[in-house]
């Protein structure tokens, strides 16, 4: 299997933790942000990464066979999940897999686009420190203009991580799980979508417990944990 990505995206986070949940092996093609869309839109139609291609080898000739190609993190991981059936992603028991389901939306739509507005708002003020190169600085000018990034957007943004981080940060403490008692695509969604906040001193620090959790399944997905929250991150703190 092949992932086109972005390297910072927080989507294509999401996908590498399911990949490495499912234990498959996989090549990554890191994109250049503005130049993805020659590659992405005539092979999907869409211009967003996580895009995963799965080339079915012909197993007489060892050539590929066909390709599928997948777009979007929650149809990646759904995919994922028919192919590997274990361990499961998407629970089995119906309550449980629609909640599990919602949930995984609720992150991707709100909370993970969320995430990207406190983010980038950060790093183009207070957190400039963290990169000042004139790159990094290009990038992040780029995304602010893309989404409509500012001060405004950014406080509204806010406004709905405070109403979530509490309930994620508590079901977690509670009942180690989002849905039910195994990792799920709820899990993954918001390991992924939460892990830029670990830069950021205003989340960091109330949310510990969070912010284990979120190592925590970058653990067991083989996953390197995010900037933030290496050893080496947690020693400069
Ligand atoms: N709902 C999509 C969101 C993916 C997304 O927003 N990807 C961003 C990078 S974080 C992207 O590709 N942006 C480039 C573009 O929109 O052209 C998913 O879950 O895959």
């Amino acid at each position: 299997m092949h992932l086109l990505q972005f390297s910072t995206s927080h989507y294509c986070r999401k996908a590498r933790l399911a990949l490495g949940y499912k234990g498959c092996s996989y090549t990554i093609e890191n994109l250049t942000p503005g130049l993805h869309v020659f590659k992405l839109k005539p092979l999907t139609q869409c211009t967003t990464v996580p895009v995963l291609i799965d080339e079915v080898k012909d197993e007489r000739t060892d050539r590929d066979r066909a390709s599928t190609v997948i777009t979007d993190s929650s149809r990646i991981l759904a995919y994922l999940d028919r192919r590997y059936p274990a361990p499961k992603l998407i629970p089995e028991h119906r309550d449980q897999r629609d909640r599990a389901l919602q949930l995984e939306d609720w992150l991707d739509e709100s909370i993970g686009t969320a995430t990207r507005f406190v983010y980038y708002q950060y790093r183009a003020t207070e957190g400039k420190a963290i990169n000042p190169s004139w790159m990094s600085m290009a990038v992040i000018a780029i995304v602010r203009q893309q989404y409509g990034i500012n001060a405004t957007t950014a406080k509204l943004a806010a406004a709905r991580l405070d109403l979530a981080l509490p309930w994620l940060d508590r079901t977690w403490q509670d009942h180690g799980f989002l849905v039910g008692d195994a990792l799920s695509v709820a899990d993954i969604a918001a390991a992924a979508l939460l892990s830029p906040l670990a830069l950021l001193p205003t989340y960091r620090e109330p949310y510990p417990a969070l912010f284990d959790r979120i190592a925590a399944i970058h653990t067991i997905c083989n996953e390197p944990l995010p900037p933030g929250l290496s050893p080496s991150d947690q020693s400069k703190r």
